[in-house]
């Protein structure tokens, strides 16, 4: 079944605040000589072993949302065991997952902790690469620290490999910490959108605290202060820490400048900031007032403007509570109770191991690739400033190896003459199976991929690929079944030769918006 999908048009995109301004704050940003996290300034996100502590490689080098590398061979899970809230965000309806950390959609079966360490056990056994268990919602899993915590006690016990990870709004995390030590949950996500109460009380009508509720700049006060203060205790102990910020235009997008700086003095890993996705038939408060999420030019400018001072992560999927498999592809369906209480579940530790060498040798494969492009791109002459996005059909491997008419999201590469890095991704209808007929689906991946200059796809029909063109996107096969990031450089460079040679002529290419609609896989 597929859920009606709601654009911004690009046309109604206004910005809401010139960008001299946010500029500007990054410009005074940048010079602010922040200490502690990484120190580092490169996209971190997709780093490798020579850029980081061996201790923190380890805990990153097989979790798919805190290395973007990873996060093409390795999968996650999440369990559903934490369906109270102690807040509400503005951004939420309690129908539908977690929106901080989860695109809308209902959670499909709340589970106890038994259920849950028993559908990880099963998911482990038929995704060996799945390493790492979860909770992320329905609610807050700080709300529910009974079940959070035992469902992380059940698993440690039952699958010792798989990596603990948990994500919440921090109101009550300086009371958990020591459990989260406890336990070895390893990755802690606190989701914060201000650190500003002026700005907070437009984003939080309510909190629920000590068995009190708080509204307006009080409650949004006490947020920020519980949200800095877990997170000093957690990096105070080697504890990672991601920060999810929701981007909403005109309420918090040049605030969240501030926000970098303020979590990264604190010692955050890594910094992800989502866009706000409010359609009216989520029924949240912003969905009914018609506050509009960011346009995917607008996203990339904050995300661009904030890497210079920590790892910015691009890769996130804004997943279900219950979601399964790699990030962008959902299995959960494969994996409900009735289907697990007929499986046979056979946890093979050594199996899964043997599986994890195998990707292990597939990722060095990957970047021996990569540097032989590399190699050729520093040989290449004066390229005047070009920079190409690139829309990628991939399944997983970080290779080129779906079909156009097969692909559920793109992955967006950036490509110049320093190399090429993922940059985000697009979620589209199936061209193939639309629910709406598909030249309607066709017309939407074409918007969703606006900003790019070519598509690389294992294969396509020639109907789409003539209306790629006409829309002035290159429909590219040449590199199927090939590294995505070897493949953008070589594409690169013969661009640039083209360009050179007077045979095109390197344009500009427009905005896209982000997908706002609520996304259900084809079944
Ligand atoms: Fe889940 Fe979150 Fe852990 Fe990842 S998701 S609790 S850190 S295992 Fe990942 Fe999904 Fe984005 Fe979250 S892509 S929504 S960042
Ligand atoms: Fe919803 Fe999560 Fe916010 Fe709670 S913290 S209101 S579950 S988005």
């Amino acid at each position: 079944m597929h859920a009606k999908t709601g654009y911004v048009d690009i046309g109604d995109i206004k910005p809401v605040a010139p960008l001299q301004q946010l500029l500007k704050k990054v410009a005074e940003h940048k010079g602010c000589g922040t200490s502690g996290g990484s120190g580092k300034s490169s996209c971190g996100s997709s780093d490798g072993p020579q850029d980081m502590d061996p201790q923190v490689w380890e805990k990153v080098k097989n979790h798919p949302c805190y290395s973007e590398e990873a996060h093409h061979h390795y999968a996650r899970m999440h369990v559903a065991v934490a369906p109270a809230c102690n807040i509400q965000c503005n951004y939420c309806n309690r129908k539908y997952d977690c929106a901080n950390e989860s695109r809308p959609g209902v959670v499909s079966e709340k589970l106890t902790p038994e259920q849950a360490a028993k559908k990880v056990l099963a998911v482990a056994s038929a995704i060996p690469q799945m390493t790492v268990l979860g909770v992320a919602g329905p609610g807050d899993p700080l709300a529910n620290p009974a079940k959070t915590f035992k469902t992380f006690e059940l698993v440690a016990n039952a699958a010792p490999d798989i990596k603990l990870c948990l994500s919440t709004n921090g109101l009550t995390l300086p009371d958990h910490v020591d459990a989260i030590a406890r336990y070895n949950v390893d990755h802690v996500t606190i989701t914060v959108n201000m650190v500003d109460p002026e700005v907070g009380q437009h984003i939080y009508p309510w909190i629920y605290y000590k068995n009190k509720r708080y509204t307006g700049i009080e409650a949004a006060r006490i947020l920020t202060e519980r949200q800095m203060q877990g997170l000093e205790m957690l990096t105070e102990r080697k504890i990672l820490c991601k920060i999810n910020s929701v981007m909403i235009p005109g309420i918090n997008d040049q605030h969240l400048v501030e926000v970098n700086r303020a979590v990264k003095s604190r010692g955050a890993f890594l910094h992800n900031i989502m866009p706000l996705i409010s359609a009216p038939e989520h029924g949240t408060v912003f969905g009914l007032n018609g506050q509009r999420g960011p346009s995917a030019q607008e996203l990339k400018a904050l995300q661009d403007a904030c890497e210079g001072e920590m790892n910015m992560m691009r890769h996130c999927r804004q997943c279900r509570a219950d979601a399964v498999g790699l990030l962008g592809e959902d299995r959960s369906a494969e994996f409900t109770n009735e289907k697990i209480d007929a499986m046979p579940v056979t946890y093979d530790a050594v199996s899964r191991k043997a599986y994890q060498q195998a990707v292990e040798l597939e990722r060095q494969e990957k970047v021996a690739a990569l540097e032989l492009e590399q190699q050729q791109l520093r040989h290449l002459a004066q390229v005047d400033g070009i920079e190409l996005l690139i829309a990628v059909a991939t399944k997983g491997h970080g290779k080129v190896n779906e079909h156009f008419g097969h692909a559920t999201e793109f992955q967006v590469y950036e490509v110049n003459a320093q190399g090429a890095k993922f940059v985000g991704h697009r979620r589209v209808d199936l061209y193939c199976q639309g629910g709406y007929g598909e030249e309607e689906s066709l017309s939407t991946v074409i918007r969703a991929i606006n900003d790019c200059h070519a598509v690389f796809v294992a294969k396509i029909g020639g109907c789409p690929r003539d209306d790629l063109k006409k829309a002035g996107i290159d429909p590219v096969e040449k590199y199927a079944h090939q590294f995505i990031e070897s493949s953008a450089i070589a594409y690169f460079m013969e661009y640039v030769a083209k360009v050179q040679a007077g045979e095109i002529v390197h344009v500009l290419r427009g905005d896209a918006p982000i997908r706002q609609g609520a996304y259900i896989a084809a079944t």
